[in-house]
């Protein structure tokens, strides 16, 4: 059921958690937390900034996406530096990118702003949206698991 469901998460997503492979293609300022219509338009902005920036050679940033029960890290993937850290419940709008099998889309709430971050994955983005999914919907099982009032 549910339960094993749940702690077999809460093992694979312990401590360090799991680690893929993945450049940045980009991040973008958003004005909200959700909007599909934003995302796509966002993440369009970005892959278009992504080929102007390869017919000038320049290369997508390597990272490691480490994926916890905390949340996202993103690594510099050669010196190992935590460029970002986000806490699962500052995420939103889990995005696949349907253009592209290999990358998808999140914003993060920092302070009053929000923030859209495509990645592209080494391999295909599906497994590592459902991890990222799975890390971010236990916030709101935790609340909706919340017990109800201790009887006394
Ligand atoms: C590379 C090729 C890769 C791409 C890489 C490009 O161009 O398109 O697929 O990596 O991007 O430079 P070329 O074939 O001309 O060498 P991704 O598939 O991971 O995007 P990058 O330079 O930003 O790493």
């Amino acid at each position: 059921g549910s339960t094993m469901v749940s702690m077999d998460t809460m093992y694979r997503f312990h401590g360090e958690g799991v680690r893929y492979k993945a450049k940045l293609i980009g991040m973008d300022p958003v004005p909200d937390a959700l909007g599909e219509k934003m995302c796509r338009d966002s993440m369009m902005k970005l892959k278009g900034f992504e080929v102007a920036g390869r017919k000038q050679g320049i290369h997508k940033r390597r990272i490691w996406l480490k994926i916890s029960s905390s949340g996202l890290k993103i690594l510099d993937e050669r010196t190992g530096a935590v460029l970002h850290d986000h806490e699962r419940s500052r995420i939103s709008s889990l995005t696949k990118d349907e253009s592209d099998p290999r990358a998808l889309a999140y914003i993060y709430q920092h302070q009053d702003n929000y923030i859209l971050f495509y990645i592209k994955t080494a391999n295909l983005a599906h497994p590592v949206f459902l991890d990222i999914q799975e890390v971010c919907q236990h916030v709101d099982q935790e609340i909706s698991q919340q017990p109800a009032e201790t009887p006394t």
